[in-house]
């Protein structure tokens, strides 16, 4: 059954054309800094934003009432849900799918009950995904939403929850290896806490990087070679969450050891949600080598809740290609749409113009990014700028060759520093000239 009949497969016509239904900046087969647009970005759809979103907010109930899951038994809306999803796949152009295991089909009475369930939609997915030689980019489980988490799922207090998380784990990494997946995402978004007086945080802390080692060790024994991603996130639901952002997490991955097999999932939202820029988040993750994905949205610029909408911020991201251009793209993953439709966006048509309006403006900010590095004055700049560790003195510094009386006698026997001007509004000048 088709579900959204009148709309044909979405094309590339330049930022000319008038149809809205068109891509005006993405053209999947482009090639740009030696890769095709498709491949610097492997796009994919979030499963539980684009088919199962129903509009609903704190203070109203369901808007979007999607064909697809109005059947009554969970079994054939599953399917019904999976055929929208492949022939949204198809029709948008992109390659990848991101899901959770309860995104696919309801999650059972018993955990038994759900794996069952689990088996029949993957069977099912598997066939649309052989047949349609579209991918998994990333498989997740969520061990949030069901009430036996509300006090934590891996970091719960009570040890029979957290043995109920490690099958949810061993389930959700089953279908996710079964469905080809090719990362596997933890977002711990009941991992930490809602009050420190009920809270023992050195034992959650440890519980949560036993869990995920366990996971690892698993997946890896049923033959996995994807990367492990954890996406930071501050707070909501929790009032304060442990992966707080990406300098926390990379502290907390390597504390547990877990760096040879876990890169980062960075979201926009989620940066700003820690007060950060995202362009931050990423250089931090790429200061030590792991930037594995993102999850692209945007937050509203007056609020500060998690209200993932699409992204169109084109200066915002400019500088988020620039740095994964220069980082040379991601460890593993690609970029999850892990956005929603305003709950007043009503029409199926609206889930296309929100997806063409994101690839539009990753396209438009790759090309503005690949344009200024070729222009080459940008990196010249920060280059010139660090030249003084390229000097005898400054080199033996990075070299650890100093001790502090070395830096003594240097700046004893120098006249005192000069002032240097940063340029900060030289360059921000360099990024709108190439906008
Ligand atoms: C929620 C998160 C979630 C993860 C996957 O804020 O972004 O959607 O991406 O569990
Ligand atoms: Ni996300
Ligand atoms: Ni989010």
């Amino acid at each position: 059954m088709a579900y959204f009949k009148n709309i044909g497969k979405i094309k590339f016509e330049g930022r000319n054309s008038d149809n809205p239904l068109s891509f005006k900046y993405y053209n999947a087969q482009q090639i740009v800094a030696g890769k095709t647009m498709a491949e610097h970005f492997k796009f994919a759809v979030a499963y539980w934003h684009t088919f199962c979103g129903l509009g609903i907010d704190p203070f109203g109930f369901a808007t979007q009432f999607y064909p697809w899951n109005q059947a009554k038994d969970f079994k054939t809306k599953a399917f019904h849900k999976a055929d929208a999803a492949f022939e949204f796949l198809d029709k948008i152009g992109f390659d990848y799918l991101c899901f959770h295991d309860f995104d696919l089909i309801e999650e059972g009475p018993t955990q038994l009950e759900s794996e069952k369930r689990l088996e029949t939609i993957s069977d099912y997915i598997l066939d649309h995904l052989e047949e349609s030689h579209k991918k998994v980019l990333w498989g997740t489980a969520n061990c949030f939403s069901n009430p036996i988490y509300m006090n934590g799922a891996a970091t719960n207090p009570d040890f029979s929850v957290v043995a109920r998380v490690g099958a949810q784990l061993k389930m959700a990494l089953d279908i996710t290896i079964k469905l080809g997946g090719e990362n596997y995402v933890f977002w711990g978004g009941r991992e930490g806490y809602m009050s420190l007086l009920n809270t023992d945080v050195s034992k959650e802390l440890d519980h949560l990087g036993i869990l995920l080692t366990m996971a690892k060790d698993y997946a890896r024994k049923q033959g996995f070679r994807g990367t492990f991603f954890i996406e930071p996130k501050p707070m909501e639901p929790m009032k304060h969450q442990y992966d707080f952002d990406a300098s926390t997490t990379i502290g907390f991955i390597k504390k547990y050891g877990l760096e040879k097999d876990f890169k980062l999932n960075i979201e926009i939202n989620h940066a700003t949600l820690a007060q950060h820029s995202f362009d931050h988040e990423l250089a931090i993750a790429t200061s030590e080598n792991m930037l594995g994905s993102i999850d692209a949205n945007r937050g509203d610029d007056q609020n500060g809740w998690d209200t993932d909408q699409f992204p169109n911020n084109i200066n915002e991201l400019t500088r988020t290609m620039l740095i994964i251009l220069q980082a040379g793209g991601f460890q593993g993953g690609g970029i999850n749409f892990d956005a929603k439709l305003r709950r007043n966006s009503t029409d199926l048509e609206d889930l296309f113009h929100a997806h063409i309006g994101g690839a539009d403006v990753f396209a438009r900010a790759l090309l503005i990014a690949d344009s200024i590095l070729q222009n080459g004055q940008y990196q010249k700049h920060r280059e010139q700028r660090y030249a003084s560790f390229d000097t005898k003195e400054g080199r033996k510094f990075r070299a650890k060759e100093l001790v502090l009386e070395d830096l003594y006698a240097i700046a004893t026997s120098n006249p005192p520093p000069k002032s240097i001007s940063g340029k900060q509004e030289m360059l921000e000048n360099l990024i709108n000239r190439f906008i």
